[in-house]
C-alpha cells in the first residue's frame, strides 16, 4: 500500500519533465525569426527587433484598387549585414551568386545576388515586417518579400523563414 503513493509522485514528477520539454519549442514560436545563411562571412537570425534596429524602409503597394504601405530593411541591408560583397565589390565570381527566399510552407523563390544589389538594378526588395502600422501575421507574417517593381506578386514570399546564399563558383 506504501508503493502507489509513490508510483505516483513519480508519474507527476514524469509528467512535469514532460510538460517542461515543449516549452522550449514554444519559446522558440514566440520569437519569429528569417535565418540569413549559406556563402556569408556571419549568419544572421533576424527577429523584429533586429530589423527595428536596421535603417528602415518602406514601400506602398496597390493590389485590386488598396494600398498598402509595407515597412522593413531593403534586402540589400540585410546582405551586407550578412556580409555579402556588393557594390564595386559585386563582380567577378560573386555575380554567380544567388538567395534562395523560403517561406514555411516551403515555397521558393530564388534571386541573383546581382539584383538584389541596389547599386546594379532599381529593383525593390523589401523585407517586410509590417503592413499599414501593424506587424504582418497569419499567412502574410511575420515576415514577407514585397518586390514592388514586379509585375506580379508571384516572387513575394510570405511567411519567410529563410534567406539561403549560394555562390555557384569560389
Ligand atoms: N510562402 C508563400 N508565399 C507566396 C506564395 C505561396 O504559395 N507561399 N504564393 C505567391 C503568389 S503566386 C502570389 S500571387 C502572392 C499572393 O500574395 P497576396 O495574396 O498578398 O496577393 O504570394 C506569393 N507568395
Ligand atoms: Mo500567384
Amino acid at each position: 500500500m506504501e508503493r502507489l503513493p509513490r508510483t505516483r509522485a513519480i508519474q507527476t514528477a514524469a509528467l512535469c519533465i514532460a510538460f517542461l520539454a515543449t516549452v522550449p519549442a514554444y519559446a522558440q514560436d514566440a520569437t519569429p525569426s528569417v535565418r540569413v545563411n549559406g556563402s556569408v562571412a556571419s549568419s544572421l537570425t533576424l527577429t523584429m527587433a533586429t530589423l527595428a534596429a536596421m535603417p528602415r524602409a518602406s514601400v506602398t503597394t496597390t493590389g485590386n484598387g488598396i494600398e498598402t504601405k509595407y515597412e522593413g530593411v531593403w534586402i540589400g541591408d540585410v546582405l551586407k549585414k550578412a556580409g555579402v560583397s556588393l557594390g564595386a565589390a559585386l563582380r567577378g565570381a560573386a555575380l554567380a551568386g544567388y538567395v534562395i527566399a523560403t517561406g514555411s510552407d516551403g515555397y521558393q523563390v530564388v534571386f541573383s545576388i546581382g539584383e538584389l544589389d541596389p547599386e546594379m538594378t532599381s529593383g525593390q526588395y523589401l523585407l517586410a515586417d509590417s503592413a499599414n502600422g501593424k506587424p504582418l501575421s497569419g499567412e502574410n507574417g511575420s515576415f514577407r518579400l514585397i518586390v514592388p517593381t514586379d509585375k506580379r506578386g508571384a516572387r513575394s514570399v510570405r511567411m519567410l523563414t529563410g534567406l539561403e546564399v549560394v555562390m555557384l563558383r569560389k
